[in-house]
């Protein structure tokens, strides 16, 4: 299980490069402006406990599924489960082009042609740190848009 193919390490190497870090539940100090910046609901500079509180709690009272009031060892196990099958998903949905369940260097040569002429923002052939920026900041922008939908969805 563990013994990948080269194909498939280089695959999911690039894909864990390049996928989106999945949102960890569990209460943390966020990490860029934009998270930062929701959080800060007096945009006053500075996160004060009363205004991470809320949703750190919601957020990870979402993972007691039974609504017992405990998040167990089970419950996170499932959502764990959860989170590696999208992943999984999202994997074989961008690269694997032929769906036959499995990536090949074809495909991953393929995924890396889109990727990088998605990020060549002025098709010179090359990609500059600018535009690898502007590409993240898009991405960034697409996920969180996909997020809040998510999130809409969820009871
Ligand atoms: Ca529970
Ligand atoms: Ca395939
Ligand atoms: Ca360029």
């Amino acid at each position: 299980m563990f013994k990948l193919l080269p194909s498939l390490a280089a695959a999911l190497a690039v894909a864990s490069m390049l996928a989106v870090t999945a949102h960890a539940n569990e209460p943390g100090i966020p990490r860029s402006e934009r998270l930062f910046g929701r959080l800060d609901a007096n945009a006053d500079g500075r996160l004060a406990i009363d205004e991470m509180r809320p949703k750190a709690e919601r957020r990870f009272l979402r993972l007691d599924t039974d609504d017992d009031g405990k998040v167990t060892t089970v419950e996170i196990e499932t959502w764990l489960k959860k989170m590696q099958d999208r992943r999984r998903d999202r994997i074989l949905e961008r690269m694997d082009f032929d769906k036959d369940g499995a990536v090949n260097k074809e495909e991953v040569d393929t995924y890396l042609d889109q990727l990088f002429a998605t990020a060549d923002g002025d098709h010179d052939g090359g990609v500059t740190l600018a535009e690898a920026q502007a590409y993240h900041a898009a991405k960034a922008k697409r996920t969180s848009l996909k997020d809040a939908k998510g999130k809409q969805e969820q009871p």
